[in-house]
């Protein structure tokens, strides 16, 4: 009887220790926690300049042009913003002006006149334009470079949907090249002028 209490105070003895184990046991587990706190958020920016400007860029004031002429210029069109941009153009128009209707322009089948004639002049039908993204920046054309027009100034159309990317930081090169390669209408130019509008819009996505 006496052996049988000790055996039985024995394995309660066993039990408890046992227990303890495992309440020390589950207090031991590995864990760990990292936190993800200070979330900030910040709109990014797009901002273009053209030629380093913010304001308007007359890019040609030509005059005195004629047969053979062969103008060019660039425009750099820089992403100033923390997004990436694309480019295209918009808002394209040819104003043009007859500046008098001369005798060597009557001659040659010219008939509509004024001074300054705005919508009355030529020179818009015999003057090329060649428009490109000039990618490897040398001023002409390349392979590689992308030409998006290559026509007479009346034919312009009013935009084009170039969807250029231009990375934030980063800028493209646009160029002119105009030329006036002889046709059997030079003489109906003589003194006529046209204004060149474009705008140049840097949108967030491909497809505005
Ligand atoms: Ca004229
Ligand atoms: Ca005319
Ligand atoms: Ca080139
Ligand atoms: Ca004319």
């Amino acid at each position: 009887m006496e052996r049988k209490i000790k055996s039985i105070l024995g394995s309660v003895l066993v039990i408890a220790i046992v227990a303890a184990m495992m309440s020390i046991g589950t207090r031991s587990y590995f864990s760990d926690i990292e936190t993800g706190n200070n979330n900030t958020f910040t709109a990014g920016t797009l901002d273009l300049n053209v030629d380093g400007q913010n304001t308007n860029v007359v890019k040609f004031t030509l005059s005195n042009l004629k047969p053979g002429s062969q103008p060019k210029g660039m425009w750099n069109i820089s992403n100033v913003g923390s997004i990436n941009g694309y480019l295209d153009l918009e808002n394209i128009t040819v104003t043009s002006y007859e500046n008098g209707l001369l005798d060597p322009e009557i001659e040659a089948g010219d008939t509509t006149g004024g001074n300054p004639g705005e919508g009355n002049g030529e020179l818009q039908n015999v003057l090329n334009l060649r428009l490109f993204v000039d990618r490897d920046c040398d001023g002409w054309i390349s392979s590689g470079d992308y030409v998006f027009f290559n026509g007479k100034v009346a034919d312009l159309p009013s935009s084009f949907d170039l969807n250029e990317l231009v990375p934030a930081g980063g800028y493209v090169h646009i160029v002119a090249i105009f030329d006036w390669w002889s046709t059997s209408q030079d003489n109906m130019a003589q003194s006529d002028g046209f204004d060149l509008d474009i705008t140049f819009e840097l949108s967030q996505t491909a497809a505005q």
